[in-house]
């Protein structure tokens, strides 16, 4: 009986059952491939055996091929599993719990039966990370569930629970969450062991028709795309590929398929998406957090404040099914919060993206109270009120006072010290920050920042909430902006600065749009208001004589131009309209003030704009790194995915000043110090990567 490490065949009466054996998620490594086909092999040739079942150790069935392995120049193997399946003698039923996904869910297209649990997903993700489904995925997906929803999917990426894709008929069963899914599938097999002629995907041609009832279907796929798949290649080629198993028999499909896969798997884009899919995974390693530290058991949530980002917050966490109190210093800004919490649940049932059902449980579990006393027994309280240290402080004077010991106290503040909030407290090694993204229940980036005295026990325990509640948790050190405000902060300043010399807001906004961003940064100003950096400004000014002023955006604010707010800001808008319009009588202010303040005026090409805005952050983020606010750059790049909306397809910030080099990067900054002064000094950081040649990626802090 083969029994290899990572594959083993097992036998139970007749049925031969073969186990994969790989964990975490039983990708498809070396070996593992190999060893499938060596237990169907001896399956096939052993006559006591009159089916099989492939199921998957652990966690999970197949989670597909090892990601590591790609770009390392495979050699292509001869004999496919998912070919090999199908072609078997006696049939195979494929036995899914966890995940089926890309390689796993094609090798249970393979096989000739397919059940799952309840609590199963199954998808074809591989454009997610810049390739395409490149086992036969997108020649058997549409003969068994049509070109239409096989496109869905394939473009799409997503994970298809398990009822779902029985009501597609990838799966022909499935069983409740705690049955025995390996006895159901043996009992499943036995059923269908005399079953003749064994039902292969490939062989099923009848749903391809749809593709001919509506031809225009794949030209409808590629329209319905464009703007989110600006400047990738891999959707097109998904869509390419289940066209061609429309037009072509299904071994040309199969080269077709190769074909576009290759055009792929070493592409920037597929490189920067499995870049990006690695680097939210190292994010939850802290060196100086050992993996094991306990975990405290959070079941119950509170949140201090009301407002957008409080209401958003106890969102964050019903939509994950854990109960939260809410609390405000009035009930009448307690009401409103509630009110705003429910018409943004309305909204999301109105657009279809939530059940109404769904919507009543989650608001069930958002509960007002009346004050302190009501939220000592929670298990961590988020405090996310005005922010200013003079707002905050009494707060955690309070929580200090109410809440249980061992409670977890953090704070959503973006930036304040995260010493003095802990300072108000009699136990800072409960405290850290805790920094939503707006709008809070629909950003999935959360900042940890750690306090000088907030213990191991309580960093591990923020993250580990923040994964609970759907969040990609990022760690960093307490400094003003901690580590995406912070790194973001010259890219605020440098964009206004480039209007000083000649730029116009649209100019850069397009410029940006046309890297990948889904809006321009001065649209974006628009969108949450420019009042509110103005009051950082002019803090930040009082405190710091020498602190680069911005003028224009000054200006702007101070004629009561605060944005979409008030239908006028670096654009005008039409009321009720979201649109952003170019304006001149921003064109005229901005020659105003640049004439005030004698800039000499010229035309700036794309690429410095380009240059300008995303080198002074990556010089900002080497010095962030260098004083071990970030544990490494790929941290930075994981909070500027998800905080700043840099396209995923470029993987982020420091990998794509990866792709121009770190010397090249370092000798424009240098030039720039020479031309602006001190605000482009080179940060010592990254003088030493450009001496010595070493990557943005390697970039980590000095030996402390
Ligand atoms: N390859 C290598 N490592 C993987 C992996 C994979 N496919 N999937 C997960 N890991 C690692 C991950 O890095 C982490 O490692 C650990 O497993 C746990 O993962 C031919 C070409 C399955 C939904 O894209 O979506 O098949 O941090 O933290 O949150 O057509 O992992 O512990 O060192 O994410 O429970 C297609 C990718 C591949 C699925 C589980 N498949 N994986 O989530 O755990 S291309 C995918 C996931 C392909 C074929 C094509 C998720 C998960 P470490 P985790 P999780």
């Amino acid at each position: 009986m083969a029994d290899t490490k990572l594959v083993r065949l097992e036998k139970i009466g007749a049925i031969g059952v073969i186990v994969v054996d790989n964990p975490p998620v039983n990708a498809l490594s070396p070996g593992v491939p190999e060893g499938i086909l060596e237990c169907l092999d001896a399956a096939n040739a052993d006559p006591e055996v009159k089916a099989m079942v492939l199921i998957g150790a652990g966690r999970s069935f197949i989670a597909g091929a090892d990601i590591r392995q790609f770009g390392k120049g495979r050699p292509r193997p001869t004999r496919r599993t998912h070919d090999a399946l199908e072609a078997s003698t006696k049939p195979v039923v494929a036995a899914i719990h966890g995940y089926a996904l890309g390689g796993g869910l094609e090798n249970a297209l393979g096989c000739h039966y397919r059940m799952a649990v309840v609590s199963a997903k199954v998808g074809l993700p591989e454009v997610l990370i810049g390739i395409l489904p490149g086992g036969g995925g997108t020649q058997r997906l549409p003969r068994l569930i049509g070109p239409k929803a096989a496109l869905e999917m394939i473009v799409s990426g997503r994970h298809v629970p398990a009822e779902e894709a029985r009501g597609l008929a990838i799966l022909d069963a499935v069983v409740p969450a705690d049955a025995d899914l390996r006895a159901e599938a043996v009992r499943f097999a036995e059923r269908v062991a005399d079953k003749r002629p064994l039902p292969r995907v490939s062989e099923m041609t009848e749903k391809l028709a749809e593709a001919k009832r509506e031809p225009g279907l794949f030209d409808a796929m590629r329209k319905s795309i464009a703007r989110r798949a600006r400047n990738q290649k891999a959707p097109y080629n998904c869509i390419a590929a289940v066209e061609a198993a429309c037009t072509l028999p299904f071994i040309q499909g199969l080269q077709r398929e190769r074909e576009l896969f290759e055009e792929l798997e070493n592409s920037d884009e597929a490189r920067a998406l499995r870049y990006a899919f690695f680097a939210e995974r190292e994010a939850a390693k802290l060196p100086d957090i050992p993996a094991k530290t306990p975990v405290r058991a959070i079941a119950t949530v509170a949140v201090v404040g009301a407002g957008t980002m409080g209401g958003g917050i106890a969102m964050s966490c019903a939509d994950f099914g854990l109960p939260v109190k809410i609390m405000d210093a009035t009930p009448e800004a307690l009401a409103r919060g509630m009110e705003r919490v429910k018409r943004n649940y309305e909204t999301s049932v109105q657009r279809g993206s939530l059940a109404a059902d769904e919507m009543a449980r989650r608001l069930a579990l958002i509960e007002p109270v009346a004050g302190y006393d009501d939220i000592g027994g929670c298990d961590l309280v988020i405090e996310a009120v005005f922010e200013e240290l003079p707002a905050k402080l009494p707060v955690f004077a309070e929580l200090d006072r109410v809440m249980k010991p061992g409670a977890l106290m953090l704070s959503n503040t973006s930036a304040l010290d995260i010493d003095a909030i802990a300072g108000a407290t009699k136990r800072p090694q409960d405290v850290a920050g805790s920094h939503f993204f707006s709008p809070a229940n629909v950003m999935k980036l959360l900042e940890v920042v750690k306090g000088a005295e907030s213990s191991k026990e309580t960093i591990a325990t923020a993250m580990a909430f923040g994964k609970r509640i759907g969040k990609i948790s990022v760690a960093c050190g307490n400094c003003d902006g901690f580590l995406a405000n912070r790194s973001r902060a010259p890219f605020n300043s440098e964009m206004v600065i480039l209007l000083e010399e000649g730029a116009l807001p649209e100019q850069v906004d397009k410029v940006m749009v046309d890297f990948g961003y889904p809006m321009g940064p001065f649209a974006v100003g628009d969108l949450a208001g420019l009042d509110i950096g103005y009051a950082g400004r002019k803090r930040r000014a009082e405190a710091n004589p020498n602190y680069r002023k911005l003028p224009i955006a000054d200006r702007l604010v101070e004629m009561g131009r605060f944005g979409q707010k008030t239908n006028a800001g670096w654009y005008r808008y039409e009321k009720g309209d979201r649109a952003p319009h170019p304006d001149p009588e921003v064109a005229r202010i901005i020659k105003e003030v640049a004439g005030e303040m004698k800039v000499p005026q010229r035309t700036l090409d794309d690429g410095e704009i380009l240059r300008r805005l995303l080198f002074s952050s990556v010089n900002e983020a080497c010095q962030i790194i260098e004083e071990a606010i970030a544990y490494r750059a790929s941290d930075v790049d994981v909070m500027w995915l998800y905080g700043f909306g840099f396209p995923r397809y470029r993987g982020g910030l420091m990998f794509w000043a990866d792709g121009i080099g770190v010397r090249e990067v370092y000798n424009q900054i240098a030039l720039w110090h020479q031309q602006y002064g001190e605000r482009w000094a080179p940060s010592p950081l990254l003088r030493r990567l450009a001496e010595s040649g070493t990557p943005f990626r390697e970039a980590r802090p000095p030996a402390r």
